[in-house]
This record gives structure tokens, C-alpha cells and sequence, in this order.
């Protein structure tokens, strides 16, 4: 199987910190790439120009992040990555899908921010940011935060507070969220997660 990925990508680190906690990382060939330039060789491989990007041992594409965390699951016996029953499954589901969004919003804000200053949105960007107040803040209230777990959910979310940090360091989102802090205080220190900063 061949991971095409970048080092900033927080798409791709999701799938970097799956791998490295199902223990597949001998059985991946990592292909760094930059997925801007459209190259014809990353084009050939996805139409789509983006990261991560699997490829599967018989030549399937998988794309989209949380997708390729489901493929990788199915294929590793003994996956605790995403629960088999219900309703775990789903809401493991849900997470993931909850902090895909929160790094979403932060990747636009980012992306507003690398545009000529003329051509930026503030408004869309201040729509984001209130976004991501209001998820991190729903998070800190109802979030089942368990740290005997780290599934696929668990780790959109510590991916997403990183990547928070590396982006949108100015939100300073800690100090009225003291769970979800202490939290990602212990999960940003997990060797996936070390082994797989953007450098
Ligand atoms: N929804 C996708 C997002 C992937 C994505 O947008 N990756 C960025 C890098 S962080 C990319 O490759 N962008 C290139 C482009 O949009 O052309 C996922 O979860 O994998």
C-alpha cells in the first residue's frame, strides 16, 4: 500500500496517526507530496490533486481521510479504530465527522490568510472562527472524553486541536475549556502523535 501525504496536511496526519496506532506503518510506503502544483504524476494517482491519498495493494484509490480510516480498519484484524457494533460505531462515526469540520474551518481560515490581502474575506474568515468557538465549546460541555480511547474520533480531534494551534494560534482556545485542554495535554504526547508533527 502507498500513503501519498504531506507533513502540514492535518487530512493527511489523521491517517498518519492511524497508521503509526494500528501498527501498519512497516506495511505503508509513504510518498510525500505537494498536491498544489497539480503535477502529473499526483494527478495520475488522484484526479483530485489532494491529501492523503491511499493506495490500496490491488491499485484501489481510496481518498478523503475518514474513508481511508474506515478501509484501514477494515483491513487490520483486531482494529480498535472504529467500534464494530452499534451504536459505538456511529458515534465514533459522528465525532469524527464533528472534528473533521473544526479542521475544515481552521484549513479555510488558513487558506483566506495565504490569499493578496485584497482578495481575503474577513467575514467568511470571522464565520469560521466562531465556528470553531462554538464546536470547541460544545465539545468541553458534553463530549464524552475517555482516555482509555483513542479511535478514529479521538484522533480527528487531537489532529484538529494541533493543527488549531499551528494555524490559528491566536485563537487561544484553552483557557475556557480546561477538560478538552487537560485532555489533548495527554493525547498530543502519544508517540503517533509526536511521530507524525508537522516539521
Ligand atoms: N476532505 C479531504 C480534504 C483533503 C484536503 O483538502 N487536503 C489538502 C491538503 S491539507 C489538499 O490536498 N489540497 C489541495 C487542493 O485542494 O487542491 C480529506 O479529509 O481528506
Amino acid at each position: 500500500m502507498r500513503l501519498f501525504f504531506n507533513q502540514t496536511s492535518p487530512y493527511a496526519r489523521k491517517v498518519r496517526v492511524s497508521i503509526h496506532e494500528l501498527g501498519l506503518s512497516e506495511a505503508i510506503q509513504f510518498v510525500e507530496v505537494d498536491p498544489w502544483p497539480e503535477l502529473h504524476h499526483f494527478t495520475d494517482i488522484t484526479p483530485l490533486s489532494k491529501v492523503p491519498a491511499l493506495v490500496l495493494a490491488n491499485g484501489t484509490l481510496v481518498t478523503e481521510s475518514d474513508t481511508i480510516g474506515q478501509a484501514l480498519h477494515g483491513l487490520t484484524i483486531g482494529s480498535q479504530l472504529i467500534p464494530n457494533e452499534e451504536p459505538a460505531r456511529h458515534l465514533c462515526l459522528g465525532r469524527a465527522a464533528l472534528y473533521q469540520g473544526l479542521i475544515d474551518a481552521t484549513f479555510i481560515c488558513a487558506i483566506e490568510g495565504r490569499r493578496p490581502s485584497e482578495l481575503r474575506w474577513a467575514d467568511w474568515v470571522a464565520r469560521q472562527e466562531r465556528a470553531i468557538a462554538r464546536t470547541l465549546s460544545s465539545i468541553e460541555a458534553r463530549f464524552d472524553l475517555d482516555d482509555r480511547r483513542f479511535d478514529l474520533g479521538d484522533i480527528g480531534l487531537a489532529c484538529a486541536l494541533d493543527y488549531i494551534d499551528f494555524r490559528a494560534g491566536h485563537l487561544s482556545w484553552r483557557s475556557e475549556r480546561p477538560r478538552l485542554a487537560g485532555w489533548f495535554e495527554r493525547a498530543r504526547v502519544r508517540p503517533s502523535m509526536i511521530a507524525t508533527r508537522p516539521c
